[in-house]
């Protein structure tokens, strides 16, 4: 049967925006006439659909004969969901005006993006677009925003799919869009008042597309390739570059994080806390578990307490620590051996902590492993001191990888001065610390990627950023030119770090960086046992 095409269903228009431009596997597939009007789309109710081929053997769903239909179409109860404004809607009406004054005169559209496939028909969970739920906090795939200009400002528009009718099979036939196949979703209504913004149904999308004069228009682009084609591109001089202006002009608003964005993140790291937490309790020092164990156990405590993970939990034992984003995860946690991981919490609102902790999975560091993991705590020590409003990101870079090379130095292993090492010409320092030191981080793990690179990786950190601090040292387990104690060891130490006019102000201090009570920590985890969300 025809189990997610909504352009083959009984009495629904044609959308030949969402079947042509999003699903190009089914587009081919589906019954069209030459206009690319779906030829079953004057059916009434009483036209006996035909089974096509392809119906027949697309899926694995039952076929529907004429009095199931007929049954299923009647007696249907159409009752409104208890909607209220969020109290956050005014944080995000704030954003869209400090938007708008960037681009007076101008169309902004913004798309969320669409499912993505998994395999066959069925999706991996949606995730919406960053940019767009920062500016909406809607949350449902495909919506996209339209901010038209007015004479003051621009008036925004919410294009999302309403909820299922009861007047087509949609609700109980197509697996991707019906209620019954993935829930309710709220009628246009419903939908505007509680986000308090306009909203237009997403079949009206493709016309308010193409009303959109491209020299006075621009696109967030990358994320959905109906909105991408439906919009051309306009440049006078540069390709693309007026829409690059959209992408850095949102990320750069994003930078300053207000006090609501702030508990956000503060929810966010509470929770990875808490699963770090978890995790400990169930690791025993004295057998060999997968490193998928830890990663559940995190993940349970991510969808639990927040949305999900905010990025792929990294949890690498012994070696596996000096792979950077090992997120096979399919190793042995072995006593002895130290554990680095590197997980975070997203929490409801979409906002996400990224912290790292490397832990001895006996209990007790090794000399060796200490000697390392006091170097980067160093490092990192020294990085989240330094931070003030005004400090350029280059100059807490190099106060922080100046304690790593002068650990380095001390180990023996520079095959210069510390000074020659830390020459931009040079970094050979770099062998063992691979990445930087760390990130802007909010709705998303790289928070801002979009932002120019004068106002973010040349420029300086301000009151309101948050991000990480991570130094890291890896001994790769082939890597002849480091004693052999040492090798196979990495340890990265990462916590997200508020900048205030006072300084940093450390968001996930509560889990313990120094070595000694890393083990009390980790003893007392244990002690206390296994224990689940909720
Ligand atoms: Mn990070």
């Amino acid at each position: 049967m025809n189990q997610d095409r909504p352009g083959e269903l009984r009495g629904t228009t044609a959308l030949p925006f969402a079947t042509a431009g999003r699903r190009p596997s089914h587009a081919r597939r589906s019954a069209r006439d030459a206009s690319g009007r779906s030829t079953f789309e004057d059916m009434n109710d009483d036209t006996p659909r035909p089974d096509t081929p392809e119906t027949q053997t697309a899926s694995h769903d039952p076929d529907f004969p004429e009095r199931l239909l007929k049954f299923m179409r009647t007696g249907w109860a159409d009752r409104p969901l208890p909607v209220s404004r969020r109290a956050e809607a005014d944080r995000y009406a704030e954003r869209r005006a400090r938007l708008s004054t960037a681009f007076p005169g101008e169309t902004l559209v913004i798309p969320t993006g669409t499912e993505k496939v998994r395999a066959n028909d069925t999706d991996h969970r949606f995730r919406p677009g960053s940019d767009f739920v920062w500016l909406t906090g809607e949350h449902d795939p495909d919506s996209v925003l339209i901010m038209r200009p007015t004479g003051s400002g621009h008036e925004a528009t919410l294009y999302v799919r309403p909820r299922s009718p009861r007047d087509t099979d949609e609700f109980f036939r197509d697996r991707r869009y019906g209620e019954l196949w993935i829930g309710r979703r709220h009628t246009l209504a419903e939908k505007a008042s509680e986000l308090d913004v306009a909203t237009a149904p997403y079949a009206d999308l493709p016309a308010a597309l193409a009303d959109c004069a491209p020299a006075r228009t621009r696109v967030l682009r990358g994320l959905d390739t109906g909105v991408d084609t439906a919009v051309a591109r306009y440049d006078a001089s540069e390709p693309g570059a007026r829409d690059k202006e959209l992408a850095w002009t949102i990320s750069e608003l994003k930078l300053v994080k207000d006090e609501w964005e702030i508990a956000q993140l503060r929810d966010a790291v509470d929770a990875t806390v808490r699963g770090f937490e978890d995790a400990a309790r169930v690791l025993p020092g004295d057998r060999p578990v997968s490193e998928r164990l830890v990663e559940g156990v995190f993940g349970l405590r991510a969808r639990h307490d927040g949305n999900d993970v905010g990025y792929s939990s990294i949890v690498g034992s012994g070696a596996n620590a000096t792979i950077l984003h090992w997120i096979r995860n399919d190793g042995a946690i072995t006593p002895g051996d130290l554990l680095l991981c590197d997980m975070g919490v997203e929490n409801r609102h979409l906002y996400t902590a990224d912290v790292t902790r490397t832990l001895p999975v006996s209990g007790r560091f090794s000399p060796a492993q200490r000697r390392v993991y006091e170097i980067v705590l160093a490092a990192q020590q020294a990085g989240v001191d330094a931070v003030k409003p005004g400090l350029k990101w280059e100059d807490l870079a190099l106060t922080i990888n100046r304690v790593l090379a002068e650990g380095l130095a001390e180990l023996g292993l520079l095959p210069c001065s510390v000074d020659e090492a830390l020459d931009k010409q040079s970094t050979v320092y770099r062998r063992w610390t691979l990445h930087g030191f760390g990130h802007m981080l909010g709705i998303d793990v790289h928070d801002c990627a979009n932002a120019r690179s004068e106002h973010y990786r040349k420029g300086a950190i301000d009151e309101g950023y948050v991000f990480t601090v991570e130094p890291g040292l890896y001994f790769q387990p082939e890597d002849d030119l480091v004693p052999a104690e040492l090798r196979g060891i990495g340890i990265r130490i990462e916590d997200d770090v508020l900048c205030t006019d006072a300084g940093a102000l450390n968001l996930s201090e509560a889990l313990p960086r120094q070595p000694d009570e890393v083990e009390a920590w980790l003893a007392a985890q244990r002690e206390a046992g296994p224990r689940l969300p909720g």
